[in-house]
């Protein structure tokens, strides 16, 4: 069975050109569905290469309106002291409030960190909630056996690594960790990492992650999906050993970082579809789409 996403004709659906200021690159952007628009919470870095969040806002989920003015986003006490470029923001809604993981690259490497808001105006802080170097990190959107879930992915020296669940009472303290034992993957064998918010299906968690791997030229950037059991979200009941996306054309093969396609987001529509947004090239936002019963049924079939 071939993947069932298919990439959407007006991609991509936000370039640099398309912003409200002058823009170098939009990508990467965390998703959610938020008093009933879809919500995109842009990584965006202008020609001083920095980087600021702006939300983005839609009726239907393909045109959205970019708010020109940045989130006022504080930092946690580690990034206020140590200095912190913060990127690949992905949110959770959890009980009625809206969790924000992401990385921070501090003085001494990558940690993950979170926040949480209620309107994506105020934010605050929950805190560092990793040990460098970790990144990727994503909330599940509820408890399961009492504890907070999140699957995240620390880093090895050589810039290696893959995913990690872990569980926490109270959103600090995270422990009991074990890695998500995926199989060893053509496209996936130099690093992986969680992308999309796992989605509760009844046939287990749907996660859509990335994975990479070194080609003659480039590190490549793949999608992939799987299935975690739904009572015990540390077993891996599917993993296809074929990937759902690689970078193909233009807009993900040409830009800032070549041949990248990765997702920080992904939103149920009100009639069983789901929107991939995902960045291409770490330049500019795409979208791809599928019945949410068609990526579980081809990690079913393949897996
Ligand atoms: C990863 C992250 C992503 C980025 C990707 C490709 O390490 O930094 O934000 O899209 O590299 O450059």
């Amino acid at each position: 069975m071939k993947s069932p996403l298919i990439r959407h004709e007006k991609n991509p659906i936000i370039s640099p050109e398309d912003m409200p200021f002058e823009t170098y690159s939009v990508f990467n952007a965390g998703a959610t569905y938020f008093n009933g628009r879809f919500l995109m919470l842009l990584r965006v870095e202008k020609y001083d290469r920095k980087t600021y969040f702006h939300t983005a806002l839609s009726e239907d989920g393909v045109n959205f309106e970019v708010n020109p003015d940045p989130i006022n986003y504080p930092l946690a006490e580690l990034e206020k002291e140590w200095g912190g470029h913060r990127f690949d923001m992905r949110i959770t809604r959890l009980d009625g409030t809206y969790y924000v993981c992401h990385a921070s690259w501090m003085k001494f490497g990558c940690c993950s960190a979170m926040a949480k808001t209620d309107d994506f105006i105020n934010f605050e802080p929950v805190g560092s909630i990793s040990m460098p170097s970790n990144r990727n990190s994503v909330l599940f959107p509820e408890k399961i056996n009492g504890l907070y879930v999140r699957i995240d992915r620390p880093q090895s020296i050589n810039g290696s690594g893959s995913m990690w669940i872990n569980y926490s009472p109270d959103l600090i303290y995270w422990g009991n960790a074990k890695p998500l034992k995926i199989p060893v993957l053509g496209w996936g064998g130099r690093k992986n990492g969680a992308g999309a918010i796992p989605i509760k299906t009844n046939k287990g968690w749907l996660e859509i992650y990335h994975a990479t791997c070194h080609t003659a030229s480039t590190e490549n950037y793949y999608l992939g999906a799987m299935l975690l059991d739904l009572k015990d979200p540390s077993i891996v009941l599917k993993a296809p050993e074929k990937f759902i996306l690689a970078a193909e054309k233009n807009y993900e093969c040409i830009g800032q970082v070549p041949n990248v396609v990765f997702t920080a987001g992904a939103v149920e529509t009100t009639d069983g579809k789901l929107n991939i947004y995902y960045g291409g090239a770490d330049t500019r936002m795409c979208l791809a789409q599928t019945a949410i019963e068609d990526l579980v049924e081809f990690c079913l079939r393949n897996g």
